[in-house]
């Protein structure tokens, strides 16, 4: 990372930049790139042409894009099936957390409902009504939830799948839109199971015995097989919810795609690597424009740059879920002391001054740790700001914190 930046420092030479912009984007695998390959070609192009106007446009463009489209998840299911507990888990909030879908044993939800992520203001769920309780032909149901709004549909169902969920799969089909089938408790089947057949009981097959039924619905009804997650919304880490995650991902448009990976809850390694995978990709995106605009090397570090930098921090924590008031949640939740947690994370300090040691001093201890994680020194003369060697260590140190947090509390939740 920081030898690409070196790299693109040598901006007198074309060729140069554009085979360190092509080496980095090369390196990303198709999935998790943050922007489209036609852009990449843009960029590409103007830089062979030495058009800097253009390529600092079509960055800008891309990176506006990114974080101002909107994303519209729609969730439908009988009642009871577990939709506001899905969204609540997709947002990362509690059921009794404010602004919670209200999770309960009655029909709670009679009418389409917005979820805004509390981290992502432009990701939005909707909580929809089930079909099944309502008397509409699939495709009245879908006018009247206002179907082309979404991105795509999750239906989600805690037993087998019904006539009117099947028919509505078909409409969503039909309307040129994508769904996926979530089977949510199969955490109470494992345990009903295990209770019924205390001597035979095999996870594994019981597991496969959902599957092969939530299959044969299909099959029997003369419809294409769809991919089934079976999910927990009790323990996500658990079962497909993983896999979920990952498809939704891959489904979803370039510039979609890094919102939403950032929205999601940090419970997995791969998760985690995956937000920092699409977050360097967007710092990189920023500090590639900067340099080819600069016209003089920026040396030290600003004031200013200081307060944004603190910002840039903290967005981060709280992105990967190491902020205070994250922690002190994780901590009730997962019954771990939150002095403990806090005890074995290193982000809140990278920013912390001691006495008498100046914010410049404290930056330049911090960029020597960058510069011996990186294991190199810095390139001397580079355009590229140092503030965006910062923001490096940052997400490494914030990405970092995450797993050490969730390796501490995984048993424990
Ligand atoms: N054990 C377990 N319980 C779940 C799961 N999903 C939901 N529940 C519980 O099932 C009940 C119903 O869940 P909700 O999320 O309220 O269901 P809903 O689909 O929103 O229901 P309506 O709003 O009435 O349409 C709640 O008590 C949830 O806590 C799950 O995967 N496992
Ligand atoms: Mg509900």
């Amino acid at each position: 990372m920081g030898q690409l930046f070196s790299d693109a420092s040598k901006n007198e030479d074309n060729g140069d930049l554009v085979s360190s912009f092509t080496k980095y984007f090369k390196k990303i695998k198709t999935e998790n790139k943050i922007i489209s390959q036609e852009t990449i070609h843009l960029i590409e192009l103007h830089l062979k042409n030495g058009n800097i106007q253009g390529v600092n446009s079509v960055i800008n463009d891309a990176l506006k894009n990114i974080d101002s489209i909107p994303i519209n998840i729609a969730v439908t299911g009988e009642s009871g099936a577990g939709k506001s507990s899905f969204i609540n888990a997709l947002r990362g909030v509690g059921p009794e957390d404010q602004g919670a879908a209200e999770e309960g044993v009655t029909e709670t939800t009679m009418m389409r409902t917005p979820y805004k992520h509390p981290k992502i203001k432009t990701l939005t769920f909707w909580d929809l009504p089930g079909i099944g309780t309502k008397n509409f032909p699939p495709k009245d149901y879908l006018e009247k939830v206002n179907f082309q709004e979404y991105d795509f549909f999750v239906i989600v169902s805690a037993l087998r799948f019904t006539k009117h969920e099947l028919d509505l799969a078909k409409a969503i089909r039909f309307m040129k839109k994508n769904y996926y089938f979530v089977r949510t408790k199969v955490d109470i089947d494992l345990q009903n199971e295990k209770e019924s057949k205390p001597r035979t009981f095999e996870r594994e097959k019981t597991l496969k015995q959902i599957r092969s039924y939530c299959l044969n619905t299909f099959t029997q009804n003369n419809m294409d097989v769809p991919q089934i997650f079976l999910i927990s919304n009790k323990h996500l880490s658990d079962y497909d919810f993983p896999v979920l995650m990952d498809t939704l991902i891959k489904d979803l448009s370039n510039q979609k795609r890094h919102n939403f990976m950032l929205s999601l809850p940090n419970i997995t390694e791969a998760v985690i690597d995956r937000k920092h995978k699409s977050m360097q990709q967007h710092i990189w995106l920023e500090a590639f424009k900067a340099g080819l605009l600069a016209t003089v090397p920026v040396v030290g570090i600003l004031t200013n740059d200081v307060k944004k930098l603190k910002v840039k921090l903290n967005h981060y924590r709280v992105l990967f879920g190491v902020d205070d008031a994250s922690l002190e949640a994780i901590a009730k939740d997962s019954q771990v002391p939150v002095e403990q947690l806090k005890k074995i994370i290193k982000s809140p300090f990278l920013l912390e001054t001691k006495n008498k040691e100046t914010l410049e001093e404290m930056l330049l201890k911090c960029l020597k740790i960058f510069a011996s994680i990186r294991g190199g020194p810095l390139a001397s003369g580079l355009y590229f700001r140092k503030t965006f060697y910062l923001e490096f260590l940052f997400l490494d140190t914030v990405t970092e914190d995450a797993k050490v947090r969730l390796r501490e509390t995984y048993s424990k939740i």
